[in-house]
């Protein structure tokens, strides 16, 4: 608590203290009331029971005080959560995209990640997009948590206020593979973040290394990977030339993977299923260029 990572963090865990605060005070005020009853009011003590009929002075404490409490707790959480809607008009805009399992960060150069990369101090907007279902994007160590609707665009906003390196989780279940959907948020010094994003490098990256930059950008390690491990998908080492059992339209056949295998495995992957995995990869149909689809069977080729 109190940790002060973004500019909500003190806000957030203010209000919950409020509330676990007035939820405690209750939870041990009515258990010792009613043990205290139990003892003073045993049959032993108080042979005969006695009724009372109304009481104003009871029933207008018992409406005000809790009225009261609710409103405090109202307060905290609506002046909270108003901060977290307005968002300041100096904010770097980001476009956060989600979908079945990955996150993207697409700057305002064009500049693309995986792992969202911010300067610290400086108001940060993120445009929430989904490409599939329901996600949200849960930065637990800012206290921030917003969805992603298909079809919608939704935002949040925070300063990053301390330099580290946090957790982003998708915190909606999204099917099978929902735990996967894991990124990290960098705070980095306004300095090293300027240099960071007016480096062009990946832009005139040729070949191999273009496709080893692509292949991280659109997150395609998080599902596969480079050693030769199985992971969601079959391990990009050795693909090339590889001899791979498939189920194409219910038939199993025995395929070499080649160039047009892997574009087609990239476009629309529920045609070709890697015998032993499940149909789960997204199809990048229209979402990658010719040039890109080989730069990155020109970096996989390398993989032996
Ligand atoms: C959500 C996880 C996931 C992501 C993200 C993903 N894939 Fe896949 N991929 C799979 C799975 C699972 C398979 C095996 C089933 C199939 O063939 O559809 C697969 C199969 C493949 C194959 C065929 C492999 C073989 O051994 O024949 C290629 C090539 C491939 N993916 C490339 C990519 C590229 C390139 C990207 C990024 C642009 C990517 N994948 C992103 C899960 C993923
Ligand atoms: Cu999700």
């Amino acid at each position: 608590m109190f940790t002060n990572a973004s500019n909500f963090t003190n806000d957030v865990d203010l209000t919950f203290a409020i509330i676990i605060g007035i939820s405690l005070f209750f939870l041990i005020g009515l258990t010792a009331l009613m043990i205290y009853f139990m003892v003073r009011y045993h049959h032993k003590r108080n042979p005969v029971a006695k009724d009372i009929h109304g009481h104003v002075g009871l029933e207008i404490l018992w409406t005000v005080v809790p009225t009261i409490l609710v409103l405090v707790m109202f307060y905290y959480g609506w002046s909270g959560y108003t901060d977290m809607r307005k968002v300041p008009d100096d904010a770097m805009k980001i476009t956060a995209t989600g979908r079945m399992w990955s996150w993207t960060f697409e700057y305002e150069n064009g500049k693309k990640t995986d792992t969202l990369v911010i300067p610290i101090d400086k108001p940060v907007k993120l445009d929430l997009l989904s490409e599939d279902v329901i996600h949200s994007l849960y930065i637990p160590a800012f206290r921030v948590k917003e969805d992603l609707v298909p079809g919608d665009t939704n935002y949040m906003w925070f300063i990053g206020q301390q330099l580290g390196t946090y957790n982003i989780l998708c915190a909606e279940y999204c099917g099978d593979r929902h735990s996967y959907m894991v990124s990290k948020v960098d705070v980095i010094e306004q300095q090293a973040f300027e240099t960071w994003y007016n480096d062009t490098t990946q832009a005139t990256l040729e070949g191999a290394e273009a496709g080893l930059a692509l292949l991280k950008q659109n997150a395609c390690m998080s599902c596969h990977s480079v050693d030769g491990t199985t992971m969601v998908g079959p391990s990009f080492k050795g693909l090339f030339g590889r001899n791979t059992e498939i189920e194409s339209n219910g038939i199993v056949k025995n395929i070499t993977a080649d160039e047009l295998y892997i574009i087609k495995s990239i476009e629309d992957p529920a045609a070709d299923v890697v015998k032993g995995f499940s149909n789960i990869m997204p199809a990048y149909k229209d979402k990658m260029t010719q040039k890109e689809l080989e730069q990155m069977i020109e970096y996989i080729k390398t993989l032996k």
